[in-house]
């Protein structure tokens, strides 16, 4: 969502000192994957506008990056093609390009990626029901690496952004949403906004994050 625009963001100095990453801090970026962008199978309504944003925090000196994919069998259960018919057109289908990340990201080598929904009969939208290509839990991943806080960015806002977050603050993390680099598909995301502050969520643009001149 563009920075500023929202009543819930009345973010001053004070309230987001103490937000620059550092060496215990992750950037968890939620299905930024082709098919959520425009021209996908399930684009989110200018998904693309976060992409510069993004690229700004990879310059940041996050502890860890991780990138969640959402990961369908062909046949998966969130398809409206399902029987019973589930939510969504099918999208994500494991391996296709669909499901490949955003190309014109320049994620370090060291970048950890999680792969959720993954079994024909579950899905999760939450990064946290995702495992890595060995099977290791995001929150092992996390807690291994010594990481205290994850900020979150990607889509979508209001749904795997979003319980994303509430279960990074479920399993203890410090969590920031950094609102400039999500994109939502409802028009309103006052609710979304609303369920993560009450969480305990820290909601913050991008801006002061970024190092002064
Ligand atoms: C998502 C709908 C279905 C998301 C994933 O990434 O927000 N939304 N699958
Ligand atoms: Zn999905």
């Amino acid at each position: 969502m563009t920075s500023g625009s929202h009543p819930l963001l009345h973010t001053s100095a004070s309230d987001t000192a103490g937000l620059t990453p550092g060496p215990s801090d992750a950037l968890l970026i939620i299905d930024v994957q082709n098919d959520f962008l425009p021209g996908g199978a399930l684009a989110v309504p200018e998904g693309d506008a976060i992409l510069p944003v993004i690229r700004e925090l990879l310059r940041l000196p996050f502890g860890l990056i991780v990138t969640s994919q959402d990961w369908h069998p062909a046949q998966h259960v969130s398809f409206k093609t399902a029987t019973p018919a589930g939510d969504w057109p099918p999208h994500c289908i494991a391996h296709t390009q669909g499901a490949a990340l955003a190309a014109d990201l320049p994620l370090p080598a060291n970048t950890l990626a999680v792969f959720k929904g993954t079994q024909t009969d579950q899905d999760s939208y939450s990064a946290f029901g995702g495992a890595d290509a060995q099977g290791t839990s995001l929150a092992t991943l996390l807690q291994h690496h010594g990481m205290t806080r994850v900020f979150v960015c990607g889509l979508a806002l209001d749904y795997c952004v979003q319980a994303s977050a509430l279960d990074a603050r479920t399993a203890g993390f410090q969590t920031v949403v950094i609102t400039d680099a999500c994109q939502g598909i409802a028009s309103d995301l006052t609710p979304t906004l609303t369920r993560l502050q009450d969480a305990g969520v820290t909601l913050c643009s991008s801006a002061p994050l970024m190092p002064r001149l």
